[in-house]
């Protein structure tokens, strides 16, 4: 079976997309961070386009929205879809965004098509996959495979408000998230389309392909503490420059991600105090992410680099602390769910193309719950994390259809 479409599935997903696009919490540009006022207003969005679908919603204890398809079998092992819609800070519209609204339009053209699904399936959309506000892991998608850690609740946001309190404004229920864990019995898989974030599928020229393991990824926030000074009266060999020290820092953190190819070190934050031009900076608060496909790897270039900087600070008289708050091991996907992917691909005439991903997905907290897998999606020049991030409605149209077809085999009567 080739895909002959009219495009209407690829239509109603961009539909949707702009839908979401429009909930940021900075004007002319997509900021969702997890619990924000836009990340509240994509929550409730998604939710009318699930009941849209037919599905049963709601809003969860951690602000995750969840619709339901009952099957023939209510009982039967269901089938999770789903991704997430918090963002990065000037991020793209379609990371995380265009895995939970193919789920609802794949929900939506079963029911069109009065199929019946043996057994249930779920549309998930996370609210806390990027982890840029508080210092989590995947809090949300954790929470439903019963490893939400209770000390994130405690974990502040650069304004100093804690998960606790931005969850309670939010209409969230800091009581009600244990309550979220899903028996493991209850589900037979979990799959996530997602934009690949990255070049390799449009080299190739292919619309889609599959997801084989997710890199593993160390998150850390740094501080360095020097001291004030007069930027005109204190000779240079007595200072102690939080800002020339974590200068030298980034150096080694980009020297240590670049001695592999298939390792990265990035520092993606540097807040600078007290931050005027004639002082010397006394404190520089600062992030660290490390990744690599091999777990030992990438902890041995993480040590390299504390080690590195840890004698960097006592040449220069600073103090330097360092907490780890993300050690996200490299998670390769289910096989016997990589397969069907590979078939539904097939199916439509695409040669079905396995790939690494060097971003974190939800589907690695999924994976601690049931089988997991993800498609990926070419988007252009390999952009993502930046408002140029696109995808072509052809790709968007043919996604759909993969997953349909993913859906109906994942979803049969046995
Ligand atoms: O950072 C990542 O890998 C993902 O976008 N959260
Ligand atoms: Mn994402
Ligand atoms: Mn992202």
């Amino acid at each position: 079976m080739t895909n002959s479409s009219d495009l209407s599935l690829g239509r109603r997903v961009m539909a949707m997309i702009e839908a979401l696009a429009q909930h940021s919490d900075d004007p002319g540009r997509i900021t969702r961070l997890y619990l924000s006022p836009a990340h509240r207003a994509a929550a409730e969005t998604v939710l009318a386009l699930m009941r849209d679908a037919g599905l049963d919603a709601h809003i969860d204890a951690l602000g995750s929205v969840i619709g339901r398809m009952e099957g023939q079998a209510p009982d039967a092992p269901a089938l999770i879809v789903g991704s997430h819609i918090d963002s990065v800070v000037d991020a793209g519209r379609y990371d995380g965004n265009l895995g939970v609204v193919l789920g609802i339009a794949v929900a939506q053209a079963l029911r069109d098509g009065g199929a019946i699904p043996a057994c249930p399936i779920e549309i998930v959309a996370f609210g806390d996959e990027e982890n840029v506000r508080f210092p989590t892991n995947l809090s949300t998608s954790h929470a439903l495979a019963g490893r939400f850690d209770p000390a994130w609740l405690d974990g502040r946001d650069q304004d100093g408000v804690t998960l606790r309190e931005a969850l309670i404004r939010f209409g969230g229920d800091p009581e009600g998230i244990a309550a979220l864990a899903r028996d493991p019995a209850r589900y037979r898989g979990y799959l996530e389309v997602h934009i690949e974030q990255g070049p390799l599928l449009e080299s190739r020229n292919l619309p889609v392909g599959i997801v084989s393991a997710i890199n593993g990824i160390t998150r850390a926030r740094a501080h360095v503490t020097g001291e004030a000074g007069h930027a005109g009266t204190v000779p240079m060999a007595m200072r102690r420059d939080a800002l020339a020290a974590v200068a030298e820092m980034i150096g080694i953190v980009e020297r240590a991600g670049g001695t592999r190819t298939d390792t990265v070190a990035t520092v993606g934050v540097a807040q600078v105090q007290p931050g005027a031009i004639n002082v010397i900076p006394a404190r520089v608060d600062f992030t660290l992410d490390a990744r690599a496909p091999d777990d030992a790897v990438r902890n041995a270039m993480v040590q390299d680099i504390v080690t590195e900087c840890e004698t960097a600070a006592e040449r220069r008289g600073v103090a330097l602390t360092i907490e780890p708050f993300m050690d996200s091991p490299a998670t390769p996907m289910e096989k016997g769910l990589m397969t069907v992917l590979e078939d539904a691909v097939a199916s439509l005439g695409i040669e079905p193309l396995r790939l690494a991903s060097g971003a974190g997905h939800d589907a690695v907290a999924m994976a601690h719950l049931c089988p997991a897998a993800m498609l990926f999606v070419r988007c252009k020049d390999g952009i993502s994390h930046n408002p140029a991030e696109s995808i072509t409605l052809e790709d968007a149209d043919m996604a759909a259809h993969v997953l349909i077809e993913a859906v109906r085999k994942l979803t049969a009567p046995v």
